[in-house]
């Protein structure tokens, strides 16, 4: 990884080595899906590019991966033609009516069988893109088939679509049409801060999508969470060896750096396409996209043009459409669910209605100014839509249908669990039980939560499991699991002596816990599990970050003031400081993170970096990581050592006053040398 780049010494030559790894990276990410590097190191890389190309500016290159996010277009979108119609597809809404279809198409091409590219049909926004010398040089959206409107800017920032084709077999001209959509994780954690923050959460995943790429600003699209599935591709005439089948073009394609979706599959004859469709169906909700069918392509090119066109849509495919998963039903009441920290979320009591092939009884109503917005309430007819794996989500309600004037449903002021005061703090949109770990519905959660694989990963304490210990008052606190006995547990209903056993085994298994999964555990508010390694590997001990003050907090890389001050209040909380007690007194022994426990010769030191240097700032971090200090992003009374490069300014200023000890980067470049690194 430090040395990518460093093969050339030409700082031309070291961009174009790093532009050309990111745009592997990205294909392995994207195409392949089986990534070779983290994250952190891509995002690393990504930022040694990003600093030699502001160093040499003579070598911008609008198609280099850190060029995703440009300036805000003059004048809206503006209309472009297509250079071939954007076609619709014809629908299907029954076997007989894809069987009719296969037939029409036999007796064309006068065939006793077809092999179709069966293909899943993504619920997105169609957008053909254009590409010249291999660089993207235009998207566009599908609009009425024609002409749509131009929207570069804004696909540009959609990581999975390449802005430069990899190889070097690709065509001079190349246009590639497929679908941007919402990935459903996405979508989710999108409108989970939305709620949060109280802005406007987004109807679907395909509202979603298209809301994105409608953006003025390219910097509001690259900040949602996007994708592509390429599904044709139209080559020059003159382009050898063409690929004579449709599944040979999307695997051109994926050569070419274009995701393809993995379910592409090659079926024969009416029967091929009948299996594709119910196997599909059958994996739809497990998909982390929306589909709403299938799509049949005759896959030979030749018997394509043979076929033909009728009006808008090609005679040589079919789109077999899913049973609507939107359905009509009435709210029988509404409740509320109590969380983990204490957030109230109320809920929809459904008749239960099948939606796509699933019974639903329930739809969350996310918080109090979403029940206000929609204005639902108990007896009311409303359209539940359900997107594959996610909630089931209250699209509208039929004023239309209410017969009487339906009473308004009160936010509750009483926490239905413990009774204790719900309050909501001014400017938040989740209301929360202030009963903390004396409600038994946060201290489930919590213990569920503490026992999760990403947490401590304790195999067969199921939520189940959870209610039934808490229930007969065996546990109150994550603390307790450690000394439970074996006879406390079988004395549980349907808790055999082997599960039993097996639960103990994993408990004792779980004391040698990594500390970043420990914190994470802990379910302190705002600590998910990026931020649960940072603040692991920056103070390295569960006791320094336990004793950190607000301050030192502040100091960590991408730790803001209310993160910080939640693990401040965390660990300042009597009631935590005794479940922690008790975790270390029952043997729970964190593994401190490596970078700390390597025990550098910088152990101990807090570094800050401020000017421009002559390395990448990443770079020169990561020397100072190796050899055991904490890098923070700002001056404070816990810094020991500030590297100055040219230009520093407040930062030097603020260590100077502070007594920090300042190295130049010559005497940074001669402490690296001390210690044979650099
Ligand atoms: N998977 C897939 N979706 N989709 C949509 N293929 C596909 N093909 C389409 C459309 C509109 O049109 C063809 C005519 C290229």
């Amino acid at each position: 990884m430090s040395n990518s780049g460093r093969l050339f010494s030409d700082p031309k030559s070291r961009i174009e080595a790093l532009r050309v790894r990111l745009l592997e990276h990205n294909y392995r990410y994207y195409v392949l899906a089986d990534p070779d590097v983290s994250d952190s190191q891509y995002d690393l890389l990504l930022r040694q590019l990003s600093e030699l190309e502001a160093e040499y500016p003579q070598f911008y290159s609008p198609d280099s991966p850190s060029q995703r996010v440009g300036a805000v277009p003059s004048g809206g979108f503006s209309s472009v033609a297509h250079q071939l119609p954007m076609l619709s597809l014809k629908d299907a809404f029954s076997d007989q009516e894809v069987e009719d279809f296969d037939q029409r198409v036999r007796t064309t091409l006068e065939l006793d069988e077809v092999t179709y590219c069966a293909e899943p049909k993504l619920d997105g926004l169609a957008v053909s893109l254009i590409y010249e010398q291999g660089k993207l040089i235009r998207a566009a959206t599908r609009g009425d088939g024609h002409s749509g409107e131009d929207v570069t800017a804004n696909v540009r920032t959609i990581t999975a679509i390449p802005l430069r084709l990899r190889g070097n077999n690709y065509p001079d001209q190349l246009e590639v049409r497929g679908e941007v959509y919402m990935p459903l994780d996405g979508f989710q954690r999108y409108n989970q801060r939305a709620l949060a923050k109280d802005t406007k959460v987004l109807a679907n995943p395909r509202n979603g999508a298209a809301g994105s790429l409608r953006q003025l600003d390219p910097k509001v699209t690259a900040t949602r969470p996007l994708a592509f599935f390429a599904y044709s591709g139209i080559l020059p005439e003159s382009y050898q060896p063409a690929p004579t089948t449709q599944f040979a073009v999307l695997q051109q394609l994926k050569g070419w750096g274009f995701p393809v979706n993995p379910e592409t599959k090659i079926v024969v004859g009416n029967s091929g396409c009948a299996e594709f469709y119910q196997y599909l169906g059958g994996i739809r909700s497990q998909l982390n996209y929306d589909i709403d069918g299938v799509v049949y392509k005759v896959d030979k090119l030749a018997d394509q043009e043979l076929l033909g066109n009728v009006s808008r849509a090609p005679r040589w495919a079919v789109a077999r459409k899913f049973p609507a998963a939107e359905e009509i039903t009435q709210v029988l009441s509404i409740s509320v669910q109590v969380g983990r920290t204490g957030a109230i979320t109320p809920v929809a009591r459904l008749q239960p209605v099948a939606v796509g092939g699933v019974m639903v009884a329930n739809a969350t109503l996310h918080n109090e100014t979403e029940i206000r917005r929609k204005d639902v309430r108990p007896g009311d007819w409303v359209i539940i839509r359900r997107a594959g794996d996610v909630i089931p989500e209250l699209v509208k309600v039929i004023t239309e249908r209410r017969e009487t004037e339906l009473a308004v449903w009160e936010f509750p002021k009483l926490c239905p669990i413990c009774n204790s005061a719900i309050e909501r703090v001014a400017g938040e949109a989740i209301a929360r039980c202030t009963g903390g770990l004396y409600c038994p519905a946060q201290r489930k959660q919590s213990i569920r939560h503490f026992a999760t694989r990403k947490a401590m990963d304790i195999e067969g304490l199921g939520d189940k499991l959870v209610d039934q210990l808490v229930d007969a008052g065996l546990i109150e606190s994550v603390a307790d699991l450690y000394t439970l006995s074996l006879e406390q547990l079988v004395s549980l209903e349907r808790v055999a002596d082997k599960s039993a056993q097996n639960l103990l085994e994993q408990l004792h298994k779980s004391k040698q816990v990594a500390l970043p999964k420990l914190l994470y555990a802990l379910g302190i508010r705002e600590v998910g599990e990026v931020t649960a390694t940072t603040l692991a590997e920056t103070f390295g001990t569960l006791e320094n970050l336990a004793q950190a003050d607000l301050e030192a907090l502040q100091a960590v890389n991408e730790v803001g003031p209310i993160v910080a001050a939640h693990v401040y209040e965390f660990f300042h909380e009597p009631h935590n400081q005794a479940v922690i007690a008790k975790l270390l007194a029952a043997g729970i022994q964190p593994q401190i993170v490596t970078a700390i426990a390597a025990g550098g010769p910088l152990d101990g030191e807090v570094w800050v970096l401020t000017g421009k240097l002559s390395v990448p700032r990443s770079q020169a971090k990561k020397w100072l990581l190796d050899l055991g200090a904490k890098v923070t992003g700002s001056v404070s009374k816990n810094t020991t050592a500030l590297l100055a490069g040219a230009e520093a300014g407040s930062k030097l200023s603020k260590a100077e006053k502070l007594g920090v000890k300042v190295y130049t980067e010559e005497q940074f470049n001669q402490l690296l040398d001390e210690h044979g690194i650099g």
